[in-house]
């Protein structure tokens, strides 16, 4: 593992332009280009995932690994090769020149034959990867800890039978949120990994549920305990690895924050595919959390409309992910969130310059859909005709609704005087729809 895992790529990744025939040029991203007057960087935020992209080896069900990741040889000393993996990736992200990364504990860092070594080896992890920030300059997006892949997880976590399996969670999670505190980290992530069921046979809902409740206030108390500013975010995903997954869509862990008096404390980290899994567009649960002030972070890919699975795609659809990025720019853009890429190569792309073939692409994808999105926003069109839709709720009827002054017995006498008598009016959608499609081609004009 010495020397270049890329030598065929100079970096940083430069701006080409439309015409650039380069492959390793980017066609739309330019970092310092002003949209709505803040940078395309700043805008954006683009972060890698180390998971995919680095810690998995190309199998499926069918077959075993496909790509050239040196690291992940089961003969070698596992904390050298963390060390390999490590410089291959600030290798690569210089290159790519993104600001910011992510990664779950056990993408970087292996677990021991007991957990005091599982934390020996992760403060050594953390310590090279301090290094390789203050070397590059790059940022931690997220930090998560994985708590699905190891067998004492089969059963869920949070959401185990076994209070012991709880605990042990509880352990790697206090471990991994203070590693991203350190590493300056500005979102902890928990997806809801195997928090669900495979039968309700054996199941008990209202205790899984309690308990789970009782994990995230752990944490968000842990969080306050040791002055980590950054954002607690929740990953709704439908199902897979479980039947059903708990954390369903916005809407279900909306309801569930705040039964359990949690809302305050958590945000949402929504992916692409995981929306359209729940059967939902992504366009959708972006302006449901938005709606309720909740939007955190954004994992980017795409899923395949012909298969039911999270297929983790690269985005390349400017036409699904504009209306998704003018929801975020219309409420004022990300605060501490960004798109990460939690995408997956094909696995017939073998080659190592397939990495930034894929993120080049999804990058241009955000950045067109940027310039698509301020398109819908500078024009106003948009916005003008929903706020005249509801223009009613701003006058004398619709505040005296909403005020609680008006009683059923008083708006009932006033239809009965044929005083408010309604009339159907267009809800203009395929007009909506051309403003939308023609900002969208004349993003593409630069
Ligand atoms: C799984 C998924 C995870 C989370 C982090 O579908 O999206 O990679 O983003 O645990
Ligand atoms: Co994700």
């Amino acid at each position: 593992m010495e020397g270049q895992f890329f030598p065929d790529v100079p970096g940083p990744i430069p701006f080409g332009g439309l015409d650039s025939g380069d492959p390793f040029a980017f066609k739309v991203y330019q970092p310092d280009r002003l949209v709505l007057g803040k940078r395309m960087e700043d805008h954006l935020r683009i972060a890698v995932c180390l998971w995919h992209s680095f810690s998995w080896p190309g199998s499926d069900v069918f077959g075993s690994a496909t790509f050239d990741r040196p690291w992940l040889d089961p003969r070698l000393d596992p904390m050298l090769a963390a060390r390999g993996r490590l410089d291959a990736v600030f290798e690569f992200l210089s290159k790519l020149g993104v600001p910011f990364f992510c990664f779950h504990d056990r993408d970087v860092s292996p677990e021991g034959r007991t957990f005091a070594e599982t934390q020996a080896n992760l403060d050594a992890t953390v310590a090279a990867i301090e290094g390789h920030m203050a070397r590059t300059g790059l940022k931690l997006l997220w930090g998560t800890a994985n708590l699905f892949s190891h067998p004492r997880y089969a059963a869920g976590a949070a959401t185990n039978p076994d209070p012991e399996v709880f605990a042990f969670a509880a352990a790697q999670v206090k471990s991994m949120l203070e590693a991203t505190h350190r590493l300056g980290g500005q979102n902890y992530v928990l997806w809801g990994g195997r928090e669900g069921y495979e039968t309700l046979l054996n199941t008990d809902l209202a205790r899984e549920e309690a308990q789970l409740a009782r994990f995230l206030h752990l944490v968000a108390e842990h969080k306050h305990r040791i002055g980590f500013k950054g954002t607690l975010l929740i990953e709704p995903k439908p199902q897979e690895p479980t039947k059903h997954q708990y954390d369903y869509d916005v809407a279900t862990v909306l309801g569930f924050l705040q039964r359990n008096k949690l809302e305050g404390e958590y945000q949402l980290n929504l992916e692409v595919n995981h929306a359209t899994l729940a059967g939902h567009s992504f366009h959708h649960e972006v302006a449901l959390a938005l709606a309720h002030g909740m939007l955190g972070s954004i994992d980017a890919n795409r899923g395949d409309v012909q298969n039911g699975w999270d297929t983790d795609q690269f985005p390349n659809s400017v036409d699904e992910l504009s209306l998704a990025v003018y929801e975020i720019m219309r409420a004022g853009g990300f605060t501490t969130g960004g798109f990460n890429f939690d995408t997956k190569l094909r696995r017939q792309s073998m080659d190592h310059d397939d990495l930034f073939h894929a993120h080049i692409g999804g990058i241009d994808t955000l950045a067109q859909s940027l310039l698509a999105a301020a398109g819908m926003i500078e024009s106003g069109e948009l916005e003008r005709l929903r706020a005249e839709r509801y223009a009613g709720w701003t006058g004398a009827l619709g505040r005296s609704i909403l005020s609680g002054d008006a009683l059923l017995e008083v708006l009932a006498g006033r239809v009965l005087a044929g005083e408010i008598d309604p009339k159907p009016v267009s809800g203009r959608q395929e007009r909506l729809e051309n403003v939308v499609n023609q900002q969208i081609w004349a993003s593409n004009r630069g």
